[in-house]
């Protein structure tokens, strides 16, 4: 059998794993398709040289993500929109090409759950994450599976209650599948996304994907989970207190360590460079809530990633500033308390008319993969930079390293 499913590698297997992924209209189904589907034991032959072949099974050590033999690896590609608005953008032409040209080695598939996506079609939506998930596995890189929530904030919400029926069904459809990354839940929001609540939830979703991983001996895959306030209270299970955006107060309360207890789990963190940097001044005090140095000594705490940012205001459109993703890109890149290198995702590889879409509107129906926007031709090159070993002096550049200097007066 296993030697069958081998020789499928290519167009037939997906269709072959597709049937797992059958129709079903969430609720009740979804948890019998879930209950049903067989722990997948695929043995996946990614393509000589490809990132996957390459680096192998990830896991955490300490505050890094490293490759399967221990080194510190970082990865560095691309979010797609939500695809109930863009799903022209997203087949295997597409991501070869992403892959070829754009140099990513990974893809985050972002599932909203709500906005027409998931609750409306469970089955076609479900479908597209097979579908696109095996695409990235034939090509070689790595990709997340996204439970994107996102309006109401908070994932135990009932509007999302089969998330627990959907890990199930994706864990033990691609357990031991290398190349697979979960996300628990896209940015929790608003005054129930307490961290209490987030770590209630993935508590009780992790060990569903551990289960099917643990049933064939497999090494647990990296689970990154979702943190306060968007996504930046990511320290919010060391430190009680609120990040209140740029504008508001911080509260800052006694420390006390609530951090997730299992292995190989990471801790979400995002940014959209216009609306997330050093903040503006409050109260005479010139430094007052500065992003950047918030960041740079989490980056010393725990391990973390970073599965969505923006060259843009956090609307997604307005202003551009490369500058100021310049410097959270030179912080990623280990310029931080942990000298943590971290992996990054941009918002969005879509043709969505604005300003973080990566290509100009109705490219994708034309199949002009490459019709990059001033955000998608920046990403380009910095993915160039990061994945593929090029210089280019027009990104990353020198004079917009962060230094901590002010940390040092407090
Ligand atoms: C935005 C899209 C936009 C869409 C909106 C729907 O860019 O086209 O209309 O979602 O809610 C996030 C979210 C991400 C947002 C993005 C930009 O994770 O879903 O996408 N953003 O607003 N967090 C911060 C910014």
């Amino acid at each position: 059998m296993n030697k069958i499913i081998k020789s499928l590698v290519g167009g037939s297997l997906c269709s072959l794993l597709l049937s797992a992924c059958g129709p079903h209209g969430g609720g009740e189904e979804l948890v019998q398709l879930a209950q049903q589907t067989p722990i997948n034991t695929v043995k996946y032959e990614y393509p000589e040289g490809s990132a996957v072949a390459t680096h192998g099974a990830l896991k955490v050590d300490g505050l890094q993500l490293c490759d399967q033999s221990g080194k510190p690896v970082q990865l560095a590609g691309f979010s797609t929109m939500g695809w109930q608005w863009c799903a022209d953008c997203y087949n295997e032409e597409s991501i070869k090409n992403l892959i070829d040209n754009w140099h990513i080695n990974i893809l985050r598939l972002a599932m909203y759950v709500e906005e027409g996506g998931f609750n409306r079609h469970p089955d076609k939506n479900t479908e597209m994450m097979c579908n696109l998930i095996e695409t990235c596995g034939k090509l070689g890189i790595y990709c997340i599976v996204d439970w994107h929530i996102l309006t109401p904030g908070n994932p135990n919400d009932s509007l999302y209650a089969d998330s627990h029926a959907f890990f199930k069904l994706m864990s033990r459809k691609y357990a031991g599948a290398p190349h697979v990354l979960f996300e628990l839940c896209n940015e929790p929001n608003g005054e129930g996304a307490t961290w209490e609540e987030i770590r209630d939830y993935a508590n009780q979703i992790i060990p569903t994907i551990h289960a099917a991983y643990d049933s064939i001996g497999a090494q647990h895959p990296i689970i990154i989970c979702g943190t306060p306030q968007w996504d930046q209270l990511v320290d919010a299970c060391l430190v009680k207190g609120r990040y209140q955006g740029n504008e508001l107060d911080f509260v800052e309360l006694p420390a006390d360590d609530r951090r997730l207890q299992f292995d190989n789990v990471m801790y979400t963190f995002h940014f959209y460079a216009s609306s997330h940097n050093e903040g503006s001044p409050k109260d005479g005090v010139e430094d007052y809530y500065n992003f950047y140095k918030y960041m740079y000594k989490v980056l010393g705490q725990l391990p973390v990633f970073c599965s969505e940012y923006g060259l843009t205001e956090a609307s997604g459109d307005g202003a551009i500033d490369t500058d100021r993703t310049d410097k959270w890109i030179h912080m990623f890149r280990g310029n931080n308390a942990g000298k943590q290198l971290v992996s990054f995702c941009n918002w969005s590889y879509s043709d969505k008319d604005e300003k973080s879409a990566a290509l100009q509107p109705k490219s994708c129906r034309r199949k002009q993969w490459d019709n990059a926007t001033i955000s998608g031709d920046y990403v380009r090159r910095v993915l160039n930079v990061a994945n593929n070993g090029a210089t280019d002096p027009s990104v990353l550049k020198p004079e917009n390293v962060y230094t901590p200097a002010a940390e040092t007066k407090e």
